[in-house]
């Protein structure tokens, strides 16, 4: 995979770079909106194009299950299927088992478990999750893991990370067999990421990105975080796992977070990020702003003429008063989740933009400092 880092900042381990990939290039640090079933929830691909999304992720267990990805394959993947001609990143199905499948039984085959839609009985391995993978034809693919609770003990999570690095073993084996067989496959240059675990065990995390390393792969991820542990152990885990990790390759940073935590994770030098909370949280009325987050059914913006930001350049607030939104949420109008969703993933993907300016420009550190200053959690 091309990962070019184009500018470094000083004073923080920051960086801005480009990744080329079959459906396009992507500017880091990026932020990819969650398109977990196929979509964006309420966005159109023409939306997500005007609000210059570069990269969606993608869920193997929920298409897997649902339309299935042998029916998706037979539209040319995922990308025909959905209409989205930029890159995508799937996830690999080994997180979404443990939170939404039922009784599930973790061997070192694979995970067999319940699927939360029929209850029907379904295993995924690291080569099952990689069919998929390659089914979906997503530009990057990650490893099957096992994502560990938290809390765990350290026996817990020694054994689960040796078993996570053994399924990325042959998760990349059956990468590799593939490309060697020339299979026809949807996208023949996906490109796969490792995920380090190791829970909030230093030694385990060291081994994990040791491990991965061995094995060799395209970007590397970092699992296992902002599974419930406290914020400042998530960022003690952050500042000592990446700066493990190879320099030229990109980094990314799973399931995370608020905007202070995408400006403190690109401090570290994450380059990728993805989350639900900006489409979430629109759908329930909680908007971004510069200052913080705000909530629309307050009594407050009953009569409030204002935009929800004065100098946010989003379709939402150049059209619409918080007084209108704050009408559509309390009536229940899906225009309320598409606006209030422009709006969040706009500042989310905005944000992203003034990071790469700042780092670009070698004042991230202000940038950031000013950021922590004015943003309140
Ligand atoms: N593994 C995978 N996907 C994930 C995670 C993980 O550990 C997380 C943890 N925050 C989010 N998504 N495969
Ligand atoms: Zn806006």
């Amino acid at each position: 995979m091309s990962f070019e880092i184009l500018a470094k900042d000083a004073r923080t381990l920051a960086r801005a770079g480009k990744l080329t990939m079959t459906h396009g290039e992507v500017l880091t640090p990026i932020f990819m909106p969650v398109g977990t079933q196929g979509t964006v929830k309420g966005m159109t691909p023409e939306v997500l194009y005007a609000i210059d999304a570069q990269i969606l992720l993608g869920n193997t267990y929920h298409l897997y299950l649902r339309p299935g990805h042998e029916l998706i394959q037979s539209f040319g993947g995922l990308h025909r299927f959905m209409g989205w001609d930029r890159p995508i990143l799937t996830d690999s199905g080994g997180f979404q088992v443990y939170s939404l499948g039922d009784l599930r039984k973790i061997s070192e085959e694979g995970v067999t478990f319940r699927s939360h839609l029929d209850g029907s009985l379904h295993t995924l391995s690291p080569e099952k999750s990689i069919e998929v993978q390659q089914g979906l034809g997503s530009d990057v693919m990650m490893c099957f893991d096992e994502c560990a609770p938290y809390p765990a003990s350290h026996e817990y999570v020694t054994h689960s990370m040796d078993m996570s690095m053994l399924w990325a073993e042959r998760c990349k084996i059956a990468h590799e067999q593939a490309k060697e067989r020339k299979i026809a496959l949807i996208n023949p240059a996906q490109h796969l990421f490792g995920i380090v675990q190791g829970g909030m065990y230093p030694d385990l995390r060291a081994r994990s990105v040791e491990r991965l390393q061995a094995i060799g792969f395209d970007g590397y991820a970092i699992g296992g975080l902002s599974v419930g542990e406290p914020k400042p152990l998530m960022f003690e885990m952050l500042e000592q796992t990446a700066p493990l990790l190879p320099e030229n390759a990109p980094r990314y940073l799973m399931g995370v977070g608020t905007p202070l935590d995408l400006v403190r994770g690109a401090a570290l030098g994450i380059d990728m990020f993805d989350c639900v909370m900006p489409t979430r949280n629109a759908r329930n009325g909680s908007l971004f702003t510069k200052q913080g987050k705000m909530t629309i059914k307050q009594a407050q913006y009953r009569d409030d003429q204002r935009p929800i930001e004065p100098d946010c350049q989003c379709y939402t607030c150049r059209n619409f008063s918080r007084a209108y939104l704050r009408h559509l949420f309390i009536s229940k109008e899906i225009l309320a989740s598409i606006l209030n969703t422009i709006h969040n993933l706009y500042f989310y993907l905005d944000l992203m933009s003034r990071i790469r300016k700042a780092i670009a420009e070698n004042r991230f550190d202000e940038f950031k400092v000013r950021f922590e200053r004015e943003y309140v959690e």
